[in-house]
């Protein structure tokens, strides 16, 4: 595509409509170009790599609906496999085979997880596993690192990222401070700032909760040891460790972030890949903790919808895919050709940029610094990415929105496509003043 012939009219006057009918325009804020400015393309339809507007523009997408289209976007074996079960009814709010089909997948794959429980999103799961932390330690307070995002529950809307971070919301009103006095917030990759805490917070603090690689402040690594250093720190205080892996699980690896460095918490968090698509969420880990959630224990926690057998369904199809032989081998593979060409184009343009990939997942800061943690990215030229990701999608290519967001690619994204990417990418910061 090329940027002159770029037209998106129709999408613009269905999102003129959208904004008199839903806040702002969308169901979720990140999803409203706010932070990069312009206004967002209205999706007609997605297939493999690519996503088509409505007014028949095709992106090669990077945010894969924020994780979950791994496999690529309707993947015939999964839409066939929905198809399928859809003609069994879409809700049972009764057990189903399904749930135990996609439980054992989980818990086979995933190391800490012994038991597990069904939600429908990833808040949802990480505020089901903060009310577990406290139940089974007695403990009320929880240590969250800058920049990261556990969904909106209120106890996390503190120094969170995402869209928190992209629309520069100092925390969410309407969240009242009795219920962010317990959360405790350290620097990402700062282990003498939470052995700090749990100095200055004797026998209160039930755990740690992180995003084992960071995709809410943009992409960040852990710094080696770090993760290990949590594990160490929270069995010195009696804590327990727990990995929100709703963007990393199946995405890492197949056993996760977790799987990939070797550092088993004892909670953890799921969502995106595990539904396929479909409205998902999980939590599990230690049998006896677990072991604690209603009707087994006393931990309430339920939902209408959690287990339904279209996201089972959806779920178990995209792993039994991720399952095959050379699935991770081709996404490290095909994320590196990106991640590395990113950034020799912005050097070969004149532009300081620094940045990486773990497997299918990758980040891009303009900056000519490090980014161990939060306050790092915020010092990356935010008006530069604006214009960048303006200039990428006016050229056929769909980033996240959002400078504190991760790349995702999938099974579906291929060499052409890639070089296409950084064909677009030369052009366009050829433009843009270093
Ligand atoms: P959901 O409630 O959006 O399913 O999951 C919340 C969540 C929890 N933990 C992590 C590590 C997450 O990345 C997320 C959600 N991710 C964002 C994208 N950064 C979802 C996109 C959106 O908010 O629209």
């Amino acid at each position: 595509m090329v940027a002159s012939t770029f037209n998106t009219s129709r999408s613009q006057a269905v999102f003129k409509r959208a904004k008199e009918l839903m806040p702002g325009g969308v169901s979720s804020p990140v999803r409203a170009f706010k932070s990069v400015g312009g206004e967002p393309v209205v999706f007609d339809r997605v297939a493999g790599a690519y996503a088509y507007d409505i007014d028949g523009n095709r992106y090669i997408d990077y945010i894969g609906t924020w994780g979950p289209a791994i496999v690529g976007h309707a993947h015939p074996e999964v839409i066939e496999a929905i198809q399928q079960a859809a003609t069994k009814g879409t809700s049972f709010g009764a057990p189903s085979v399904l749930e135990n089909q996609l439980a054992e997948m989980v818990i086979a794959a995933v190391p800490s997880i012994e038991m597990v429980r069904f939600v429908n999103s990833g808040t949802e799961a990480c505020m089901s596993v903060l009310r577990l932390m406290r139940a089974f330690t007695g403990r009320d307070k929880v240590i969250k690192f800058e920049g990261c995002y556990h969904g909106h529950g209120d106890m996390f809307l503190v120094q969170a990222g995402s869209g928190v971070a992209t629309l520069g919301l100092p925390d969410s009103p309407g969240v009242p401070k009795s219920v962010t006095a317990n959360t405790l917030t350290a620097p990402y990759n700062d282990l003498e700032a939470v052995k700090a805490l749990f100095e200055a917070n004797p026998d209160t603090i039930a755990g740690v909760i992180l995003e084992p690689v960071v995709g809410n402040a943009g992409f960040i690594m852990p710094q080696p040891g770090f993760l290990e250093g949590l594990r160490a720190l929270t069995q010195q205080y009696g804590a327990l460790l727990v990995f929100d892996e709703v963007m990393t699980g199946f995405r890492i690896a197949y056993g996760g972030a977790q799987a990939k460095f070797g550092v088993t918490p004892d909670l953890t968090c799921l969502g995106k890949i595990i539904g396929g698509g479909l409205p998902v969420g999980a939590y599990g880990g230690r049998r006896e903790i677990m072991e604690m959630v209603a009707p087994a224990g006393s931990v309430y926690q339920a939902g209408t919808l959690s287990g339904n057998p279209l996201a089972m369904t959806a779920g178990i199809k995209t792993l039994e895919i991720l399952q095959r032989p050379g699935t991770y081998e081709y996404l490290e593979n095909i994320t590196a050709k990106l991640s590395q060409g990113m950034l020799q184009v912005a050097r070969e343009t004149g532009h300081a940029a620094t940045g990486g990939h773990l497997s299918a997942m990758f980040g891009l800061f303009f900056t000519d610094r490090p980014v161990h943690n939060y306050s790092d990215a915020k010092t990356s030229n935010l008006a530069k990415f604006s214009k960048f990701h303006r200039g990428m999608l006016e050229r056929g290519v769909y980033l996240a929105p959002s400078q504190f967001e991760a790349g995702f690619t999938s099974l579906a994204h291929t060499e052409a496509d890639v070089e296409a990417t950084l064909a677009a990418m030369r052009e366009v910061l050829s433009q843009i003043e270093p």
